[in-house]
């Protein structure tokens, strides 16, 4: 018995809210996708090697009218609160509609991605022409045609829409205050034939991904920096470059934990900015240079690097002199002051724990989520907290999902936590909570494995460095989702390691709650 709250109008999430233009998914079609369903997976035509927005949001409203779950899901709600009650182990769910829900287990499935990170300029409330997010962009769509634009951010989200917008708008100019790493997608549409042939293999491919590291099938690498002939690197970058999308900063296996192997791979993609960018002065400002290459999330593009040979397109670095404040006209740094129609933030989100901390949970002895997590967020396997009985993050801070093909580690999630309930009920257990011990444990190993690597010297939204004040950890488990996903298997055959048991509660009708669609 489910009962689904979602803020949105409608379902898909990341998928619902981002539709601005250029968006689309970073990882393929065949492998960004459910693999619980074998009608699904045949019934389900994929057009594009790289999926957009709209067609990922048609194929989710196609599963949920092929699985018939609407009926359980309440769209336009958002849950303001959710209270834990230890005399019936069950948590009551407040909402902002005034509908409510009692259940025995609550699940939090309101995304990595999902709360927009807004930056607060002075002035933005002056400014007389539009102001979009990415993240929450307009249904009814919006047309540049003819106007000035501004886009503030060179993340994924600035790198997808940047090309989109200038074919429309009169000019774009681009406030970039990081440079990003970008490699070509080389998107293009799927024949029959590919889709024939990973219709036949999809039983292979979904096992080779759940036992993968990141969930997704990519190149291996060909050795270590100090081992390998850097022309065959160099030769492999090259051929790389031409369409692997991911796997590109991948050539040499010691990327992510060899400064001297990353600079050669960072290098590389300079080298190919200068190539490709007319202007040696644009082509040098758009030289990443602040943080090592996969550090951040790499963005794969179309056309990113050609868009400013445009004469329509212009860039500003806001790396030293920052953007001042918006004014009535535009924005304006240092001694000048641009003149825009229409601003687009593609500034970020409140990752991994943004969304949770919105709402007011309250657990044992009435603590709540936002102070357990004051010095930074801290669970167990990112799937349970301290202190919060009868609660499951799905995608919670501190397991690999924000490293992986993010459906492959939402179906283990899923999945796992429908066993776990299965054996609560099987056993006459009503409440479960992850124990100090195992949770500590947890979160050390996670930062254990994460400085072990390159990826605490960037600042970046897996640090949560993005958002002004918040606690910089290290919010994923780089251990890979196929050791992950043993290590969640044997402790669940061990009878749930690191979780206490208690089963005093009073029995419910309603056992299940999920939050989020
Ligand atoms: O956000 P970001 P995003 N002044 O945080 C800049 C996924 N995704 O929406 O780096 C000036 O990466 C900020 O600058 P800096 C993907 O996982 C996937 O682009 O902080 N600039 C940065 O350049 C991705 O990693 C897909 O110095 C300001 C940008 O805004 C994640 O979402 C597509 C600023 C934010 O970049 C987030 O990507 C899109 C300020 N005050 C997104 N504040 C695909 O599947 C922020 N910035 C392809």
């Amino acid at each position: 018995d489910v009962k689904v709250f979602e803020r949105g109008a409608g379902i898909g999430g990341t998928w619902y809210w981002n539709r601005y233009p250029g968006a689309r998914c970073d990882l393929e079609s065949d492998s960004y996708s459910l693999s619980f369903n074998d009608e699904i997976e045949q019934e389900w035509n994929w057009t594009e090697r790289y999926a957009s927005q709209p067609e990922i949001l048609r194929y989710v409203n196609f599963v949920a009218d092929k699985l018939d779950v609407r009926g359980n899901i309440e769209l336009n709600t958002t849950v303001t609160g959710a209270v834990f009650d230890e005399g019936t182990d069950t948590w009551t769910v407040t909402t902002d509609t005034g509908a409510s829900a009692r259940a025995r287990y609550l699940v939090s499935a309101t995304g990595i991605l999902s709360v927009p990170s807004m930056p607060t300029f002075e002035g933005m409330d002056t400014f007389a022409g539009e102001i979009y997010h990415t993240g929450d962009w307009p249904h009814e769509g919006v047309d540049f045609t003819g106007k000035r634009v501004a886009v503030i951010g060179t993340g994924s989200s600035g790198i997808q829409s940047i090309p989109v917008i200038a074919e429309e708008a009169a000019s774009v100019t681009v406030f970039q205050r990081t440079a990003t790493f970008t490699v070509p997608a080389a998107n293009r549409p799927m024949t029959e034939n590919e889709r024939k042939a990973t219709k036949r293999s999809y039983k292979q491919l979904r096992e080779q991904m759940r036992r993968s590291q990141v969930g997704v099938l990519l190149e291996p690498g060909i050795g270590n920096f100090a081992d390998v002939d850097l022309r065959v690197v160099r030769g492999e970058l090259e051929r790389r470059w031409r369409g692997a999308g991911m796997s590109t900063s991948m050539v040499l296996s010691d990327n992510l934990r060899s400064i001297e192997a990353n600079n050669y791979t960072s290098q590389f993609v300079r080298d190919k900015i200068n190539e490709i960018v007319d202007d040696p002065a644009v082509a040098k400002l758009l030289e990443p240079h602040d943080y090592p290459i996969g550090t951040k999330r790499l963005a794969l593009d179309t056309n990113y690097y050609d868009t400013y040979n445009r004469e329509n397109v212009k860039l500003v670095s806001v790396r030293d002199t920052p953007i001042e404040r918006f004014s009535p006209a535009g924005i304006v740094v240092g001694d000048t002051e641009y003149e825009f129609d229409a601003i687009v933030l593609a500034t970020g989100f409140d990752a991994a724990t943004g969304a949770l901390e919105r709402i007011q949970f309250e657990g044992v002895d009435g603590r709540t989520l936002t102070d357990a997590w004051a010095e930074g967020a801290k669970s167990y396997l990112g799937l349970a907290v301290e202190g919060f009985p009868n609660f499951f993050t799905v995608t919670g801070p501190g397991c690999p999902a924000i490293l992986t093909n993010v459906i492959a580690s939402i179906e283990h999630h899923v999945e796992w936590i429908a066993d776990y309930i299965t054996y609560m009920r099987a056993e006459g257990i009503t409440r479960f909570e992850a124990t100090p011990d195992a949770q500590a444990e947890w979160v050390k190993h996670v930062a254990d494995m994460a400085a072990m690597t390159l990826y605490p010297t960037a600042a970046s939204w897996y640090m949560g460095a993005n958002v002004p004040g918040k606690p910089r950890v290290f919010l994923a488990y780089i251990g890979g989702l196929h050791n992950y996903r043993d290590r969640c298997d044997q402790l669940a055959a061990d009878g749930y390691v690191g979780f206490a048991h208690a089963s005093d509660g009073a029995p419910l009708k309603s056992e299940q709650l999920t939050v989020g669609a």
